[in-house]
């Protein structure tokens, strides 16, 4: 009880602060109160950090849809730290935001935390990366793409461009960030996707973190381990992009001597797909801005949004990356 009350008058007082006008907020999202004007409503977003071109793309467009729905969004960068992201939550909990939306840096740890959310009848929407929670009642709803398919469609590829090796094949793995949510299921679904095929060989996967230095520095390493390494599969571009680097430094030509499959056909990645440094992406969209707005909208309105929004994808040979390279947005 004196915590409770702590933590209301801490709220108060980071109100009174800031101005913000979102004392109601947690009654009207709620869905117990009319819905609040569009344009008085407060969202806290927080953001896993700036790890990859993917990263920014996002958060690129989850501002400008807020900025074009003329929701306030309160944005923090979490630099790739849950620690971060529970403060950054924690605080819009004490400023008492009308929707708490997050991208979860690692799947688990965060029962605590939405809990607490859930107390101040704050409603959470995941975007991007999923939670591992017993409780699905820890959030609204989750947009983002399905990771364990990404990783499928990539195994696919694997599997029918070897399809007439004679040899063993060689397969690398370059993994994203240790326990989110895109490293676990696309390693599980390119898993899957080849285990039938004895001919493609694992033999090895090591975290880059997402980032291209991590995806540059495992490679270097990986080069001079697994010196006959035919395939890298990288979980995203940048970690590709890193690979091509190191694999250049070593005197062998990407795309060629080794083969490269990554994840989200962001435009650095796209472009060294049509240079013929990559050779297939499956593409995973960041635009997911216009979406959360509805789902904000949606809460607003006392309406309940899908448990499950899956982001829709496809996929890029090198042919169709030179094609699609002028449009694309990110
Ligand atoms: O693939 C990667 C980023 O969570 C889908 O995070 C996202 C991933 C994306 O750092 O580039």
């Amino acid at each position: 009880m004196k915590r409770f009350t702590a933590v209301a008058a801490a709220g108060a007082l980071l109100i009174g602060l800031t101005g913000c006008s979102g004392g109601a907020g947690g009654a009207a999202a709620g869905g117990d109160g009319e819905p609040k004007a569009v344009s008085d409503l407060v969202v806290g977003f927080s953001q896993v950090g700036a790890e990859s071109g993917w990263r920014t793309a996002n958060t690129k467009d989850v501002r400008a849809a807020f900025a074009d729905a003329d929701i306030d969004l309160k944005f923090s960068d979490a630099q790739q730290k849950q620690e971060n992201q529970i403060k950054a939550i924690r605080s819009y909990i004490q400023q008492q935001v009308d929707v708490i939306a997050f991208s979860p840096v690692v799947e688990t740890g965060w029962d605590a935390v939405l809990n607490e959310a859930k107390a101040a009848n704050i409603p959470v929407v995941l975007t991007d990366r999923a939670v591992d929670s017993k409780d699905d009642s820890l959030y609204v709803s989750f947009l983002g793409s399905d990771f364990i398919q990404e990783g499928k469609k990539a195994g696919e590829w694997a599997v029918e461009e070897f399809k007439d090796a004679a040899e063993p094949v060689e397969v690398y793995q370059l993994e994203g960030t240790t326990g989110a949510a895109p490293a676990i299921d696309r390693a599980e679904g390119f898993a899957d996707a080849i285990k039938g095929d004895s001919k493609l060989k694992m033999v090895g996967s090591q975290t880059g973190d997402f980032t291209r230095a991590g995806g540059k520095q495992v490679t270097e390493a990986m080069l001079k381990s697994n010196p006959g390494v035919d395939l890298i599969y990288a979980h995203n571009d940048d970690m590709a992009l890193g690979a091509i680097e190191a694999i250049e430094a070593a005197g062998k030509t990407p795309g060629k001597d080794i083969k490269i499959i990554s994840v989200d056909a962001v435009k650095d990645g796209m472009q060294a797909l049509a240079d013929g440094k990559i050779n297939y992406i499956v593409e995973c969209s960041p635009l997911l801005g216009k979406q959360l707005v509805d789902i904000v909208k949606q809460i607003n309105d006392g309406k309940t949004p899908e448990k499950r929004i899956v982001t829709e994808e496809t996929t890029f040979t090198q042919d169709q990356a030179v094609k699609a390279l002028p449009d694309r947005k990110y």
